[in-house]
């Protein structure tokens, strides 16, 4: 399968809300390039239908995500304008097939960042802004049963997020080790501190800068939103559930939609 079939079939299937089987196990030649040459391809065929890029994700950039999915190696993936859920409010599950949330830390850039050598330094500098944030994910997969190549292909999972208001920059020395509690219908599911992802979210940035200028030969440019990457393993959910993600100076929350039943006939 070249790139641009794959793409098409994990575009069709998204709109058509079917699962497909892993096609890495069917065509172990797929490269991660060719992973990330059919996640490119993916892209276009949104941009096409009207879609605009707003930023990119770092995916398994902690231990908890990557036994989550049992792939152990970190990954990105591209965020549209479209996946982006207005804060506390309702998320649909109608176009998802097996939803699952995860609490992640988002950064905002202020200028252009590009290039393999880019350091710590220069990703520090370009940051303008960071707050907390949670991502849902969703699998062409069944049950996220997937390889590298497949989960690279399929955009890492991508399927929305949620951007918080509390300005963690200016405390950003404190946030590594601050307590985050995911709750479901008001039970606690997990815990974790964003200092699980690479030691510091920060250096998923700059692993993403490094990954883009690999792959893609591109950039972050001003105004971007970067996920860094869930901080904990993801927690399924479906129509009804009450999501809580509760961080010391901000609670975001949302509840998944009952949809209303359309007649068929
Ligand atoms: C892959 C996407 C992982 C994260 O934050 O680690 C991801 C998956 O778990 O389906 O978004
Ligand atoms: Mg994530």
């Amino acid at each position: 399968m070249t790139p641009s079939q794959v793409a098409k079939l994990i575009h069709d299937a998204r709109i058509g809300r079917r699962t497909i089987s892993s096609f890495a196990e069917a065509t172990p030649a797929l490269t991660l390039d060719t992973a990330y040459q059919a996640q490119h391809a993916g892209l276009e065929l949104c941009l096409a239908e009207g879609d605009v890029l707003c930023g990119y994700k770092m995916g398994l950039t902690s231990r908890a995500k990557q036994r989550d999915v049992n792939v152990h190696e970190s990954i990105h993936g591209y965020l549209l304008e479209r996946m982006e859920i207005p804060k506390n409010g309702l998320v649909s599950t109608m176009d998802r097939l097996q939803p699952r949330l995860e609490p992640e830390v988002a950064v905002m850039l202020r200028k252009h960042i590009s290039g393999k050598d880019v350091t710590l330094r220069e990703v520090r500098d370009a940051v303008g802004s960071a707050v907390p944030a949670l991502e849902i994910l969703d699998s062409r997969f069944n049950n996220f049963q997937f390889e590298l190549a497949d989960v690279v292909a399929d955009n890492t999972s991508a399927s929305g997020f949620m951007l918080g208001d509390w300005d963690l920059w200016s405390r950003w020395e404190q946030v590594r080790l601050m307590g985050v509690t995911v709750r479901k219908n008001g039970e606690v599911m997990t815990t974790g501190a964003p200092a699980a992802v690479l030691g510091d979210p920060l250096l998923s940035v700059l692993e993403l800068v490094h990954q883009l200028a690999k792959y893609e030969n591109r950039g972050l440019e001003a105004g971007m939103v970067v996920l860094t990457g869930g901080i904990t393993a993801s927690i399924p959910f479906q129509r009804g559930d009450l999501i809580e993600v509760v961080w010391p100076g901000e609670t975001m929350s949302f509840r998944a939609k009952e949809e209303e039943h359309v007649p068929s006939h």
